[in-house]
C-alpha cells in the first residue's frame, strides 16, 4: 500500500516538474502534452455542444423512487427535431461547476438525479462503494460496473473527487438472508473535461484528451486513512484545494497522508495520539456503541473495520493530543513526542 502511494506521489512530482518548467527545453525529453488552458477551451466547447444537443427522459426518471443508472437515458436531439415534451435538454438540467486543477480553471457539469438520503457524504480523498458506467461523448461505453465496486478517490480521476462530495450515500437495510439492499442512494451523471479525466493518457478504450460521461449510484463511503496512522486522510491533505500532495510537515518528500511519522521525530503518528478501541460482534451493535459516545472537539471515530480472524467489528476513538498546549498536536510537533497523558 505504502509503495503504491509513494509511486503515485513520485508521478505527481514528475508531472509537476514537467508542467512547471515549460520553457526549459533541454531538461526533459518527453512527448509534449497539450497546453491545459487551450485544451480546456476545446473541451468545454465540446461539452457545451453535447449538453445543448442531448436530452434525458426527465419525466420518466422523476416518477421513479430509486432511479438506477439504466433508467437515465441520454438521447441526441437530431438536427431540426423538436424537443419532446416529456424530456429535458441536458443544458437546462445540469449544474455548472468550476474548479482549479494544476493551475487551470475547469468547468464541469453535474446532472443531479437524487441527492442521496444517507447521512454521510464522502471527502474528496475517501473510499466509495459505487456502481458506475463511463462513456465517451460519442456514446461509446468504456467501463461499466453494475455490481458495486470499491473506488479509492485518492487514486482516481480528479473529476470524481470534486463530484462525489456533492452527493450523499444511500441508506441500507439488511435482509433476512443477510444480503443488503440499498435505498435512496446518491445518483447522478457527471460530464467531465479531459483535464479532470485521463487527459493525455492513452488507454485502449479511452483516447487521449477524451471528455468523460459517468453515470453513478453512490452507495456507501468510508473515511480513508491511507497510512493507517489513525489520522484520516482528509485531515492530512488540503481539502479546500482538493490537494492530496500539499502537506508534508517534516519536508521529507513523503506527504502527510502516506507518512506514518508526520513530524519526523522518530515516534510514529499512531503512537502520538490516544486510541481507545471498541469491539462488538455485529456492525449494528458497534454503530450503536459509537453513536452513544460523546466526542470532545479533539476526538474522532475511525472507520469501522471487520476483523475476519476474530469475526468481530472494531473502531477507534482517537484523541488528538497537544501536551504542551502550543496549538500544534503532538503528531505534528517534533518538539514533543511524549504520548500518553
Ligand atoms: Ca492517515
Ligand atoms: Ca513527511
Ligand atoms: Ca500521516
Ligand atoms: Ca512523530
Amino acid at each position: 500500500m505504502k509503495y503504491k502511494y509513494n509511486i503515485l506521489f513520485i508521478c505527481a512530482l514528475i508531472i509537476s516538474v514537467i508542467s512547471c518548467s515549460p520553457d526549459d527545453e533541454d531538461s526533459i525529453v518527453s512527448v509534449p502534452e497539450n497546453d491545459r488552458t487551450e485544451q480546456q477551451v476545446t473541451d468545454n466547447d465540446a461539452l457545451e455542444i453535447f449538453l445543448n444537443t442531448h436530452y434525458y427522459n426527465s419525466t420518466e426518471v422523476s416518477a421513479l423512487a430509486n432511479p438506477s443508472m439504466a433508467d437515465v437515458v441520454i438521447t441526441e436531439l437530431l438536427d431540426g427535431e423538436t424537443l419532446p415534451s416529456d424530456v429535458t435538454l441536458l443544458m437546462s438540467a445540469v449544474e455548472t461547476k468550476t474548479t482549479t486543477y494544476l493551475e487551470v480553471e475547469y468547468e464541469y457539469y453535474i446532472l443531479r438525479i437524487n441527492q442521496g438520503g444517507g447521512a454521510e457524504s464522502p471527502h474528496f480523498c475517501d473510499k466509495l462503494r459505487i456502481k458506475y458506467a463511463g462513456s465517451l461523448m460519442d456514446g461509446t461505453n468504456f467501463d461499466t460496473k453494475s455490481i458495486p465496486v470499491s473506488v479509492d478517490l485518492a487514486g482516481y480521476v480528479p473529476g470524481w473527487g470534486r463530484v462525489m462530495p456533492e452527493f450523499n450515500v444511500g441508506t441500507f437495510i439488511t435482509n433476512s438472508d443477510g444480503t443488503v439492499s440499498f435505498d435512496d442512494y446518491g445518483m447522478g451523471v457527471m460530464f467531465l473535461p479531459s483535464g479532470l479525466g485521463y487527459y493525455a493518457d492513452y488507454q485502449e478504450t479511452i483516447p487521449s484528451y477524451s471528455n468523460l460521461v459517468f453515470k453513478f449510484e453512490l452507495l456507501q463511503s468510508e473515511t480513508a486513512d491511507h497510512d493507517f496512522d489513525n489520522i484520516p486522510t482528509y485531515m492530512e491533505v488540503i481539502e479546500a484545494d482538493y490537494d492530496l500532495f500539499g502537506k508534508d510537515t517534516d519536508e521529507d518528500l513523503v506527504v502527510d497522508f502516506v507518512d506514518g511519522d508526520d513530524d519526523g521525530d522518530g515516534t510514529s503518528t499512531a503512537d502520538e495520539v490516544r486510541v481507545e478501541t471498541f469491539t462488538e460482534t455485529t456492525r449494528g451493535a458497534l454503530e450503536a456503541t459509537l453513536a452513544a459516545l460523546t466526542l470532545e472537539s479533539n476526538q474522532l471515530i475511525s472507520p469501522v473495520k471487520y476483523n475476519t480472524d476474530r469475526n468481530n467489528f472494531t473502531a477507534n476513538r482517537v484523541t488528538i493530543l497537544d501536551s504542551n498546549g502550543n496549538g500544534i498536536p503532538n503528531y505534528l510537533d517534533d518538539t514533543e513526542s511524549e504520548i500518553i497523558e
